[in-house]
């Protein structure tokens, strides 16, 4: 069985930090579980372009607020504590932090990260096969 704590991972490669975001990755794809889970800060005010192409997200708002804007649709979706959004379709989208407060956000990943990825100039995150 697998136990951490989020403690123990802050400062180690658990952690990355792309600038407008800060990602503590708690269980990776070496981990053998077939997906990644991570607890992620989006720092207050910040705006990130957003298309996990090889992946499928879901993400579950602990804290803090903001909006995602659908690019296919020009939707603009409130995620508020409680709020759970799922890119089922890869849906390309900017992730909008409100002011004031940072928003963190439980993610998890399938297929899994395998630790290190920050978004490419697309936003996209290397197919698996790339990023081994
Ligand atoms: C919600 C979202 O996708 N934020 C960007 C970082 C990502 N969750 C990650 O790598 O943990």
């Amino acid at each position: 069985m697998i136990v951490r704590k989020l403690k123990d991972l802050l400062g180690t490669d658990h952690e990355v930090d792309d600038g407008n975001w800060v990602s503590r990755r708690l269980i990776l794809a070496d981990d053998g579980m077939g997906y990644s889970v991570h607890d992620t800060i989006i720092r207050a005010g910040t705006e990130t372009h957003i298309h996990y192409k090889h992946h499928l997200e879901s993400v579950y708002c602990i804290s803090g607020s903001g909006e995602v804007k659908t690019l296919a649709d020009d939707k603009v979706w409130r995620i508020e504590p409680d709020t759970i959004y799922a890119l089922n379709e890869h849906d390309e989208h900017l992730l909008r932090a409100d002011e004031g407060a940072d928003w963190r956000l439980f993610c998890v990943f399938r297929p899994a990260l395998t630790g290190q990825e920050v978004h490419d100039e697309s936003g996209v995150y290397p197919a698996p096969a790339e990023s081994a």
